[in-house]
């Protein structure tokens, strides 16, 4: 990329403001947003992109030293722009996530696995070559040193084929399910929202584009650097992702819970649910012990010989 496409272009507050309420306005009026990201929201979580001004490709091409993940990956958080995404998902506000990352972080959002397609793969997810069995780790599933080697020197617990894990990297197919998925939701957006990627790689940054070239959509693009799909936008937002659904979120007055939030909350929720179990335990307990207690008294009672009609109405020997 040459410098001019590096560069990288913030608006105003201002023109943010008045471009979010905007957008605000059409995803309103949308019967089928759907979102598709990249990178650049997830260099806030600490991980850079590749392409940005400080990008591991620029920086490399630029003879610097590349950059590093802020963090380990198993300890990346999802950002607000994530978590945004995601309550829009669960609202059904937006109906489907296209996403280029592979940091997994959309799924660890909450985003169901049936409403993303991970078109470069996830690098919890390693799946099972034979059976197809797919399996979500809490760490990186990649291992292998070479390129176009994906084992992870795990076996299946299914069928015992080999692991491998789901990364897609260049001159490699992409997962034909997760890409049938994505054209089946971009033939039936009306809404493209893109968010945080350049848009350079294929068939990824054709998707976006459906909707308008089927006459059937409007694409918005919030990205930092101009994109070579900039062309085919209604609006484009050169903002920081974050600031962008921040804005946005307050726009449609949807509360965003940050990752933090939603964590102790579930196990907020966990723990009341293991109370309650106890607490019905003992009460069932108490219950059994009140209707033992009930049974032998009846029991007791039963087993008292009753006064008799009879020998009520006898009547006693007179004294002669
Ligand atoms: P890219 O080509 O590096 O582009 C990222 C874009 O995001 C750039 O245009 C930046 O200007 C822009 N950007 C950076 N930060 C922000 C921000 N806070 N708000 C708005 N815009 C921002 O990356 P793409 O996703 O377009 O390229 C696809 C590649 C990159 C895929 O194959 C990925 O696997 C690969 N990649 C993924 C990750 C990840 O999973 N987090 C990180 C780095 C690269």
């Amino acid at each position: 990329m040459d410098k001019e496409e590096i560069k990288e272009y913030f608006e105003e507050n201002e023109e943010l403001q008045e471009k979010v309420t905007e957008l605000a306005d059409m995803i309103r009026k949308a019967n089928y947003v759907v979102f598709y990201t990249g990178a650049g929201i997830s260099t806030s979580a600490g991980i850079p992109d590749f392409r940005g001004p400080n990008g591991v490709w620029t920086c490399r091409d630029q003879g610097r030293k590349a950059p590093r993940s802020k963090k380990p990956w198993n300890l990346l958080e999802p950002t607000y722009c994530h978590m945004g995404i995601a309550k829009l998902i669960e609202l059904g506000v937006a109906k489907y996530l296209v996403s280029q990352n592979v940091d997994g972080l959309h799924v660890h959002s909450g985003v169901p696995l049936d409403k993303v397609s991970e078109l470069h793969g996830n690098t919890n997810k390693e799946f099972c070559i034979d059976c197809k069995k797919e399996y979500f780790r809490p760490f990186r599933c990649r291992t292998a040193r070479h390129v176009h080697d994906h084992r992870t020197g795990r076996m299946c617990e299914e069928c015992g084929g080999e692991l491998h894990d789901s990364i897609i990297n260049f001159n490699e197919s992409l997962n034909e399910d997760q890409l049938n998925r994505a054209y089946e939701h971009s033939e039936k957006c009306d809404l493209a929202i893109v968010l945080g990627t350049s848009l350079r790689v294929t068939p990824a940054a054709s998707l976006p584009v459906i909707p308008v070239k089927q006459k059937t959509g409007k694409l918005v693009i919030c990205n930092l650097q101009k994109t070579p799909k900039d062309k085919y936008a209604s609006m484009i937002l050169h903002g920081k992702t974050d600031q962008i659904f921040k804005l946005l979120m307050k726009e449609l007055e949807i509360e965003v819970k940050s990752f933090k939030e939603v964590i102790m909350e579930k196990a907020q929720q966990i723990e009341n649910k293991k109370k309650e179990k106890k607490t019905n335990q003992k009460k069932k307990v108490t219950k059994k012990k009140v209707t033992k207690k009930v049974n032998e008294k009846e029991n007791i009672e039963k087993k008292k010989p009753k006064k008799s009609s009879k020998s009520k109405s006898k009547k006693k020997p007179k004294k002669k």
